[in-house]
């Protein structure tokens, strides 16, 4: 009898999911209803819905605040933004990067026919490798993306040495890093810039959108051009550009998600405790630990689980799946695995043995404001009785 104790195979058999609407990975956290439609209230009656209005505005000199930077340059999402980044610090050739990462790091390169080279993580911590990086090294490389993963950021002084050592242009991908810091300083000033993601299901959204952020008065100058089709004044363009800018309703979001990140990295912490508290002890399975020390968005609970349990770490995700609870294999199987990386170097893994290993055991699993205390006892007690058999 005991595997129909299991809620999986009692949804196999056809009794209902633990929860009637599924819990997803990504659950936007969003602040005050009421402050926002007054936001909107101002929008309809200012009739100024785009092209730096008061909102942005407002939203830039916030964030540059909050950061400890000059400048943050406010966009339409953190891809354009990562595009913009790249091209405002003329990168070409080569640059090297994690595989294990969203596919928008690689394609804002990609994008720009700049190759993405790949190197291999710490599987530890799940960022760049600073020796997996010099390996990756050639004549054509320009420049080096850090990707903070999780939140958890880079080895950011070793690859500023390696950058220095190289005359390489170092940016780092940041869109999972809003609010997080390294040696106590906020994640947003290191490198040439950092670039921020604020989509629907990041830590802080502002619906869809991104910024560059940066202290460097001309790189800042410049972006503000691309991102506005090179126009400096009416008639006048000056630059090629494009269009990346954030409309008035997105900063709206922002300003009020902005005066709630207190509550929301508060929910995520709780959760990423009692996530941690119930699943440390399973045998096989590990909850990844933020260093205590550093400011934290615990926007991402990820949980690595043992090649050697019973059951796969994507039969544990379907068992969640039945119960409603959508957990995701992110960044899974790497962007070299992804087209057109696949097709243009078909060997990459060889390179890449820790992003492989760390893809295959990853399940990151759903948090945020909207999470109910019980979805975590019931992903624990699916996880156990899966572990158990
Ligand atoms: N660099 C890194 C390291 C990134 O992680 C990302 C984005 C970027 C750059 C690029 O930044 P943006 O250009 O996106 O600003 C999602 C997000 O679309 C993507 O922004 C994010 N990373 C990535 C990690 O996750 P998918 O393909 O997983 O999205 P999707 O549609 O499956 O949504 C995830 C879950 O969120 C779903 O289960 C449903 C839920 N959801 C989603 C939305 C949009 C909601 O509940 N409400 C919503 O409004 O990529």
């Amino acid at each position: 009898m005991k595997h129909f104790e299991s809620r999986s195979d009692l949804a196999l058999l056809g009794a209902p999911p633990a929860f009637p609407e599924p819990l997803h990975v990504g659950r936007p956290n969003m602040g005050s209803q009421e402050t926002f439609l007054s936001y909107m209230n101002d929008i309809f009656n200012r009739r100024w819905l785009s092209n730096n209005g008061p909102l942005v505005q407002e939203f830039e000199r916030l964030l540059a605040e909050f950061l400890g930077v000059k400048h943050c340059v406010a966009m339409c999402n953190g891809t354009v933004a990562l595009e913009i980044a790249i091209r405002a610090l003329e990168l070409k050739g080569e640059v090297i990067m994690p595989s294990y990462t969203f596919v928008a790091t690689a394609h804002a390169l990609q994008w720009q026919e700049i190759t993405p080279v790949f190197a291999d993580i710490d599987p530890n911590t799940h960022n760049l490798d600073p020796e997996a990086v010099l390996r990756m090294i050639t004549p054509k490389t320009t420049g080096i993306i850090g990707v903070h993963l999780w939140g958890r950021s880079c080895p950011v002084d070793d690859l500023q040495a390696i950058a220095n050592d190289y005359g390489l242009k170092l940016m780092f991908d940041a869109a999972h890093a809003f609010g997080c810091s390294y040696k106590g300083e906020m994640i947003g000033g290191f490198g040439e810039c950092e670039v921020l993601s604020f989509h629907a299901t990041k830590f802080f959204n502002t619906f869809e959108g991104g910024a560059v952020v940066t202290s460097n008065d001309d790189l800042a100058r410049k972006m503000r051009l691309m991102k506005n089709f090179g126009f400096s004044g009416y008639d006048n363009v000056i630059y090629p550009g494009t269009n990346g800018k954030m409309t008035e309703i997105a900063a709206a979001m922002g300003l009020v998600n902005l005066d709630a990140i207190g509550e929301f990295v508060e929910a995520n912490r709780r959760n990423h405790e009692r996530y941690s508290m119930q699943l440390n002890e399973i045998p096989g399975v590990s909850v990844l630990a933020y260093d205590g020390r550093e400011h934290n968005n615990y926007q991402y609970v990820v949980v690595e689980v043992s090649d050697e349990l019973p059951v796969s770490r994507d039969e544990i995700i379907h068992a969640l799946h039945a119960e409603n609870v959508l957990a995701r294999r992110y960044f899974w199987p790497g962007c070299h695995n992804m087209q057109p990386y696949k097709a243009f170097y078909p060997n990459a893994g060889v390179m890449l043995p820790n992003t492989k290993a760390v893809a295959d055991r990853v399940i990151v699993l759903p948090t945020g404001i909207t999470l109910p205390e019980s979805a975590i006892d019931v992903v624990a007690s699916v996880m156990r009785l899966l572990t158990s058999q």
